[in-house]
């Protein structure tokens, strides 16, 4: 790619007088242009890869590293005095994604491609990614973040579909993305968006007109579903995503010969949670109108669809009420119908149906029945389903069961994310790593060199000090680049336990204050959205940000410990809060957690987890075994019976042990009033007392035991430098390649 003559003819000037934005968008086209000289030819069978999100983050740069040019266009830019990390900052963040299931999504594709697959994401093009958050008076509020401009990523394409709803039809657009594999094939990202879309209906902060839907549908991810026009406006969307999926892959199967009752043999559906699991009956419908009965439609989708499954919390499993199905999809109704029915004539067990008795749509049970495999998403997490969550499933369908512990592309969470940790790795083990993640082992051999241990530590303290300069600089925070940073990144969840941080925290501002001071200084960060109806995680978040600011005012304790709320957390920031942590916070609620990706990316940059034996740090824990992580607290078989026997009361546990009752009382204390709300800090007070649902106490005793020693352990550098150590040469393990070359084997047999 020569720079020069791109905005040559592009602008006609010289590259070093064209703007960062004219630079930015010549680089843009000429990525496509390159990228689809890499399509590789339609091959018989395809994989469709449909979810709700793909949290994609930013493309340039991961882009140009894919094709292999990264270096390259970083020195011609150079050369002209012109900067990359400026030019990539002009980029937009796609926040199609809530979280990790969108991220996952997004890896997922990088590995597909990677792996030369042929295989394809279908979602929804959302006008307004994830709400970009903002802290006023110490509380989140929630704005809209539109992503789309005029220079996109976003192609239109001349593919169009009629979309059918109770009363009114509206027409889709497919627009695609090129999703670039690492020194191999192109594949696509599918986003379908309806033609008449209308943004100006977008009204104060993230508040729009729910009922109509030609116009909203595809403006925002995940719409507030606290009120019924929420939950209807999600159907709607599911319905509009999976009937333009059913369509395009109907069409690309009979382009290559399909005879539709062979349709197992051209396309395997991966369904991403439940939210595509409509396209199960929408397929059946489709192949009706071209003419099959019921029951041959029925016996074609069989062997198309395989579903996976992210999460145990029951309140996450979507059920819907067949009335609003009637509502909106009735087309559906009758065959959702047929396909309880056929479970109603097999089984007796009531808990199986599809249709329960109160008219609600259980949709993980119409994937299980009607999805040729099912998966977990790390291995606790799959024999949690099949022991106890699912098991009156995996009793009837034992073989449908399966485990696939999630992974991360290493392309944009050490590639580009920390090139200086590339660069120290390469120069040891050479970069045969970049497409083999294992051979990241060979690292050990250099576990008790005191040379590399230093080099190691060198990269640590410079990614600690960029993301010193780029919190500066963006959100005009100061922190000490001579502290432990300990990070917890992640949605904003009970049940991932930020509360129990908080109350960490507030007990070792306790300790500072009665003159016990930790020897290295701690800086605390936390990064975290919390749904907008989700009134107690807005609480958390309150109590947080009015710690941080209690204690920055504290001179008395400032110089020992410091919390950092991050604003906005997303994957541009993740990109730049990962490389530079010391401790990861992975705490989640033995058996809540499904798996986790952050702890992966983490530990791929060196850093150390403190976590329970929860999701995938199960598995960190026995690959990098007890010396190189911090785990605590109690065993997912502990917490299970304790749920289920009831036998948990949190007030015990307040009135018995005093560090956690100094704590809790804290946050109604004088001090937190004179700076925070008193109705949200007394209803977080009166939650944990009267409820803690998630059962932060029962794990507080070993929780600050186990925080003590990791940083008491971080004193001695060149220990704590083989720990970091361990943790990248066991990493490999965890590259979605290795996670997708699975699925691949077992599941799609592409
Ligand atoms: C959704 C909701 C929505 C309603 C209120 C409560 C609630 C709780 C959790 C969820 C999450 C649903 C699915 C999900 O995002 N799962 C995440 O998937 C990741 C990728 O597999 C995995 O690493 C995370 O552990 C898992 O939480």
């Amino acid at each position: 790619m020569k720079l020069t003559e791109i905005m040559q003819s592009a602008y006609g000037k010289a590259l070093a007088d064209c703007t960062n934005e004219e630079i930015y968008c010549a680089l843009l086209h000429a990525v496509n242009e390159m990228a689809a000289k890499k399509q590789a030819a339609p091959a018989k069978k395809k994989l469709y890869y449909i979810s709700a999100e793909f949290l994609i983050g930013k493309l340039l740069s991961n882009n140009l590293i894919n094709l292999g040019i990264y270096e390259d266009v970083k020195s011609q830019l150079a050369a002209a005095g012109k900067d990359i990390t400026a030019i990539e900052e002009l980029e937009n963040e796609p926040s199609l994604g809530n979280g990790g299931l969108g991220r996952l999504a997004a890896c997922f594709l990088d590995s597909i491609a990677t792996l030369g697959l042929n295989g394809d994401g279908v979602g929804l093009n959302y006008h307004f990614g994830l709400f970009r958050q903002v802290f006023e008076k110490n509380a989140q509020t929630a704005k809209p973040d539109p992503w789309i401009t005029e220079c996109s990523w976003l192609t239109r394409t001349d593919v169009t579909y009629p979309v059918k709803y109770r009363g009114i039809e509206v027409t889709a657009r497919m627009y695609d993305i090129s999703v670039t594999g690492y020194g191999s094939t192109t594949n696509k990202l599918h986003l379908f968006d309806v033609e008449s879309v209308d943004e100006s209906i977008v009204k104060e902060g993230i508040d729009f007109d729910k009922e109509d839907i030609a116009k909203n549908l595809t403006l925002f991810l995940y719409p507030d579903d606290s009120d019924d026009a929420g939950r209807l406006l999600r159907i709607y969307q599911q319905y509009f995503m999976v009937s333009c999926a059913a369509q395009l892959i109907l069409d690309e199967a009979v382009a290559k010969g399909c005879k539709l009752h062979d349709l197992r043999d051209y396309a395997v559906i991966q369904i991403n949670d439940t939210h595509p699991t409509m396209v199960i009956p929408e397929l059946i419908r489709l192949l009706m109108e071209r003419g099959m009965t019921m029951a041959e439609a029925i016996e074609a989708v069989d062997g198309c669809c395989a579903y996976t499954n992210h999460t145990i919390l029951a309140e996450a499993l979507e059920k819907w009420p067949m009335a609003y199905l009637e509502k909106a999809v009735p087309q559906l109704v009758p065959i959702i119908e047929v396909l309880d029915n056929r479970i109603r004539r097999k089984y007796d067990d009531k808990s199986l149906y599809i249709i329960d008795k109160d008219e609600r749509v259980h949709m993980a049970h119409l994937d299980i029945h009607y999805c040729y495999s099912v998966n977990g998403v790390a291995s606790l997490h799959t024999d949690i389903l099949k022991e106890n969550e699912l098991n009156n499933f995996y009793e009837i369908y034992p073989e449908k069961f399966n485990n696939k512990t999630n992974g991360i592309t290493f392309r944009r969470w050490l590639l580009h994310s920390n090139p200086e940790l590339t660069e120290l790795i390469t120069s040891l083990i050479g970069d045969g790593f970049k497409k083999d993640a294992e051979e990241l082992e060979k690292l050990a051999k250099y576990a008790k060199d005191p040379e590399v241990l230093r080099r190691l530590l060198a990269v640590k303290d410079g990614k600690k000090a960029d993301l010193k300069a780029f919190l500066q600089r963006t959100q005009n925070i100061v922190i000490n680049e001579n502290s432990i940073f300990d990070i917890q990144i992640k949605r904003l969840h009970e049940y991932k336990r930020q509360q129990l941080n908080a109350l960490y925290l507030i007990h070792k501002y306790l300790e500072i204050k009665s003159g016990k001071k930790p020897s290295t200084p701690i800086t605390a960060i936390f990064g975290a959205k919390a749904a907008p109806a989700y009134i107690i995680a807005q609480d958390i978040i309150h109590l947080i940000l009015c710690l941080q600011e209690l204690i920055a005012n504290d001179p008395e304790v400032s110089p020992y410990l410091n919390v950092v709320m991050v604003e906005n957390y997303n994957v541009t920031n993740a990109e730049k809060l990962i490389p530079a942590c010391d401790i990861s916070e992975q705490i989640s609620l033995a058996s809540k957690e499904a798996s986790g990706t952050g702890n992966m990316k983490f530990m791929l940059n060196g850093a150390v987890t403190l976590g329970t034996e929860d999701g995938a740090n199960v598995e960190i824990h026995e690959l990098v075994g007890d010396d190189n992580i911090y785990i605590f607290g109690d065993l997912s078989d502990t917490v299970v019976k304790r749920y289920a026997d009831a036998s948990y009361c949190a007030k015990d546990y307040y009135k018995k042990n005093k560090a956690i009752k100094a704590a809790v009382d804290f946050i109604t204390g004088e001090k937190l009033l004179a700076l925070g709300d008193e109705e949200r800090l007394t209803r977080l007070s009166k939650e944990l007392i009267g409820k803690d649902w998630f059962m932060t106490f029962p794990d507080f005793d070993d929780y600050v035991k186990t925080r003590e020693k990791a940083y008491a352990d971080y004193e001695n550098r060149m220990e704590w430098a083989e720990k970091m150590l361990m943790n990248i040469a066991m990493a490999g393990y965890f590259s979605s390649d290795r996670t997708i070359a699975e699925y691949n084997s077992d599941i799609w047999k592409l």
